[in-house]
């Protein structure tokens, strides 16, 4: 591969809501035109991408009539037919209008709680009739700024009622639907409940059908927090649990960015797309991110298209990363083997127990050998930096 030109067998969705973001702020007002949902479509399309995803409000308005939402969804499925793009995953906007603003399935509110799931049940089979198989959970909302009020237990209650509730809609209805929990660790709520992936993940243990519940993590959501997303997503990987992604790029530490992939972390880029083509992940390559607030039509396709074409570098350059000889030797060194003992800790028995227990270490010379970590890695900067 030398072109690096996007095709829908790579898989790449982007939102209604990333390329049509209109460049507002909490500061500042929008600095581009809305752009209409079949525009997009046939865009995304033109540029490679395989498939596109949406809240039900980024199609449907929310006060909209059966009339109208029918009349919209004939004219987006049309552009869809006539483009070739997909659907694969659909997703309900339970933050912004302001009956959210303390939360949709976690409210103290009993009303507003059964309103979310009522939202949720229109917006699944909105999301069915376009053909999506994966069903995202952002919350949002779910969370607060003061504890007085919400006893996290009973939040937690609430939104473990919810999934249960929408879990067995889907499944009445045969749907057919996996729910990917999407999870941040605060905005736009000062704290936001399953804060991270490991959050998440013990979260879904206590549902009533945890098989069909898995993760959307977000690059920016754990770097935000200051941790290493490409360890997050392996977990979830570990746990079979990796139903979708949501690429985008961020600094440690501020606001929710959500800058082009690739953008500003390059080696972890290169590390996470490593590890989802290494690891044989197939679903949508989803980048949930928008062109700078700077920027007019123009720029927002030169953001479309540089995400997937840094994408497609980066898996070229970890093709690359797997077959130099000298970084894999450097990794085999790396790892030492040792089959005799490997064979006594594999697996518990008395006797393995106690042949370790009267095994000798020479814990000075384990402890003197230098793993050559330091190689590896400007070897790693340099294949980055495209002079291996
Ligand atoms: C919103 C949020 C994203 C979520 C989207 C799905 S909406 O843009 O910042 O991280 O993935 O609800
Ligand atoms: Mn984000
Ligand atoms: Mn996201």
């Amino acid at each position: 591969m030398s072109n690096y030109n996007p095709q829908p067998e790579h898989k790449f969705t982007f939102g209604l809501w990333t390329v049509g973001n209109i460049g507002r702020d909490p500061f500042g007002n929008p600095t581009r035109q809305p752009l209409s949902p079949e525009y997009i479509v046939y865009k995304l399309a033109q540029l490679g991408a395989y498939g596109v995803n949406l809240h039900d409000n980024d199609l449907i308005p929310i006060d909209a009539t059966k009339a109208e939402r029918d009349k919209i969804l004939r004219n987006f499925k049309k552009a869809l037919r006539d483009s070739g793009l997909v659907v694969p995953m659909a997703t309900t906007n339970l933050f912004a209008d302001p009956v959210f603003k303390d939360g949709a399935f976690t409210n103290a509110n009993a009303k507003i709680r059964a309103y979310a799931i009522q939202k949720t049940m229109h917006a699944m089979d909105l999301g069915a009739e376009l053909g999506a198989k994966i069903y995202v959970f952002w919350g949002g909302r779910e969370g607060a700024e003061v504890d007085a009020g919400m006893n996290t237990l009973d939040a937690l209650a609430y939104y473990r009622e919810a999934l249960n509730f929408l879990a067995e809609y889907s499944e009445a209805q045969g749907y057919g639907y996996k729910f990917a929990l999407e999870p941040k660790p605060n905005e736009p709520r000062g704290d936001i409940y399953l804060p991270v992936v490991g959050a998440a993940l013990g979260f879904i243990a206590t549902l009533d059908k945890p098989h069909l519940f898995g993760l959307n993590p977000e690059f920016a959501h754990e770097t935000m927090a200051g941790l290493n997303f490409v360890h997050a997503v392996a977990q979830a990987i570990d746990a079979g649990k990796l139903f979708h992604i949501d690429l985008n790029d961020q600094k440690m530490g501020r606001f929710d960015q959500d800058l082009r992939f690739g953008a500003e972390n390059l080696k972890a880029a290169f590390f996470l797309v490593k590890l989802l083509e290494d690891s044989g992940y197939q679903g949508p390559r989803h980048f949930d991110a928008h062109a700078l607030r700077t920027e007019d039509e123009a720029g927002v396709w030169e953001f479309a298209r540089g995400c997937m074409r840094t994408y497609l570098i980066l898996k070229e350059k970890a093709r690359q990363f797997n077959q130099d000889k000298e970084i894999q030797a450097l990794i085999k060194a790396y790892k030492v083997q040792d089959a005799e003992l490997s064979k006594l800790t594999r697996k518990f028995s008395k006797r393995n127990a106690e042949a370790l227990k009267a095994r000798k270490f020479n814990r000075g010379m384990l402890a003197e050998r230098g793993p050559g970590l330091e190689r590896l890695d400007q070897l790693t900067v340099e294949l980055l930096m495209g002079v291996r």
